[in-house]
């Protein structure tokens, strides 16, 4: 089924001239009501008037985390705040997050969006989703539950955690769809195990998941171990969050909103626009959002678009699976990490020393974090007493920061190798193992 046929089917030349239209108010938008942008585009010599053309965006500057990191918490809104009834937030690369705001009307048309990307995978009113991503300022759970309530879905709203109770919940309410993240949705099959069920026997037969890289290796394991049909989708909190695209039933790139978000494809190093078909990072303009308009927001992550109609019926360019980005967050357990938020609350701590390393790894299916930070000369006094109060310091500011639970591991004094060159902070053993 297509949720919205007109939009999602539309000829190309009547799609890039509403791209066009749309592009051309959000640029006025920006410009009139942020002061940001206003000097930002005078600094690089545009007018909202230059743009022509669609491709004429390529004049504009981008828009980097950096600028919502510098205009926190509200500085880059477009409306006053007695119009925004809901703010998100998602992981800044030092302590404070990045936040985001959504008027009613960008509401309405996120969960339009997300009615988009759930009944292209499969989704109707007969179906019992449980949604296992966390409730609270990240965009995953209130995103999808909405998209997914308009479409008269049953929700279960779990959030994330607490598996053994999902596995029970899934059982007695006769849940059909799994949302939520990949790893995830295999530490919950491995549980349903563990309790004597087989995940393959519960009504689970479709899963939506996202906000995490994975690859075709996981797709086939979820698939098989839970015997269901398995959909990557994509989006970020700084565009919406979940529906900015999403994979339709076949399964073939996934179907980018393009009536809503301009997606481009440059070049990492240079900036340049690339072709369709060509690798780059996804460059992203919102081209309805209210509240917060974002112009060419620099993603970081790496994919690829084809712009072929799909054999669905759908006329909208595809975004391919995200195989990596081009900077050092590191997604765990679907949360973003950067390792800034994790050096900024170290150097806050007396009695460390800036020597740290970062281990992600996972136990079973899940991801952990292990911070190793090396005590200071007069901190190390031996007494084991001392050195677990620190640790659980450390570990209590990290995850006000992080939203995770990481563990902490003190080290003695010149115990972390020193590199020649660049220190070598991040030891991400998934990657190294192929688990991403
Ligand atoms: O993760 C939004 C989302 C929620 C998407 C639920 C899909 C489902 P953020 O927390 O802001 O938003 O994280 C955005 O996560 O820039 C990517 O690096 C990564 N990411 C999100 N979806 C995928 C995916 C949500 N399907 C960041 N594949 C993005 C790979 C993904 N990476």
């Amino acid at each position: 089924m297509i949720w919205d046929h007109r939009h999602e089917c539309m000829d190309r030349e009547e799609l890039r001239s509403l791209q066009l239209q749309r592009l051309k108010e959000v640029l006025h938008r920006v410009y009139r009501r942020v002061p940001y942008y206003r000097q930002l585009f005078d600094a690089h010599g545009v007018r909202p008037e230059d743009l022509r053309s669609l491709e004429d965006i390529q004049k504009f500057p981008f828009t980097t985390k950096a600028a919502l990191r510098d205009n926190y918490p509200y500085g880059l809104f477009a409306v006053p705040l007695k119009d925004v009834v809901r703010l998100h937030a998602s992981s800044g690369t030092t302590g404070k997050p990045i936040v985001v705001g959504y008027t009613r009307k960008d509401l309405e048309i996120w969960s339009e969006l997300v009615a988009r990307i759930v009944t292209q995978a499969g989704v109707t009113s007969d179906d019992v989703v449980q949604i296992t991503f966390g409730y609270g300022l990240f965009t995953g759970a209130f995103g999808l539950h909405y998209g997914l309530e308009k479409v008269g879905a049953t929700i279960v709203p779990s959030s994330v955690g607490n598996s053994e109770k999902q596995i029970m919940l899934m059982k007695d309410f006769g849940t059909t769809v799994l949302v939520g993240t990949p790893s995830y949705a295999l530490h919950l099959g491995e549980t349903a195990r563990s309790m004597g069920i087989d995940p393959a026997g519960l009504k689970v037969r479709l899963g939506l998941f996202g906000s995490e890289a994975w690859s075709e290796e996981m797709r086939r394991e979820l698939e098989k171990m839970w015997g269901m049909k398995a959909t990557d989708n994509y989006g970020l909190s700084e565009v919406m969050g979940p529906g900015v695209c999403g994979e339709c039933g076949l399964k073939q790139g996934m179907h980018i909103a393009e009536d809503h978000f301009l997606v481009e494809i440059v070049d990492p190093e240079t900036g340049e626009a690339l072709d369709y078909g060509q690798e780059g990072e996804v460059v992203i303009t919102t081209l309805t959002k209210e509240a917060l308009p974002v112009i060419r927001y620099r993603t970081r992550d790496i994919s690829v678009i084809n712009p072929e109609p799909c054999a669905c019926g759908r006329t909208s360019a595809r975004l391919r699976r995200v195989t990596g980005r081009t900077d050092d967050m590191l997604i765990i357990s679907g949360v973003n990490v950067f390792p800034s938020q994790i050096e900024s609350v170290l150097i806050e701590v007396e009695g460390v020393s800036p020597h740290y390393q970062i281990v992600v790894d996972k136990r079973g299916y899940l991801d952990y974090l292990e911070v190793q930070v090396e005590m200071t000369e007069e901190f190390f006094t031996g007494s084991f007493r001392d050195l677990e109060a620190l640790e659980e310091k450390i570990r209590r500011r990290l995850q006000t920061v992080l939203s995770i639970n990481p563990r902490v591991r003190l080290l003695e004094p010149h115990s972390i190798e020193r590199s020649q060159g660049k220190a070598r902070r991040i030891i991400d053993r998934r990657r190294a193992e192929g688990k991403v």
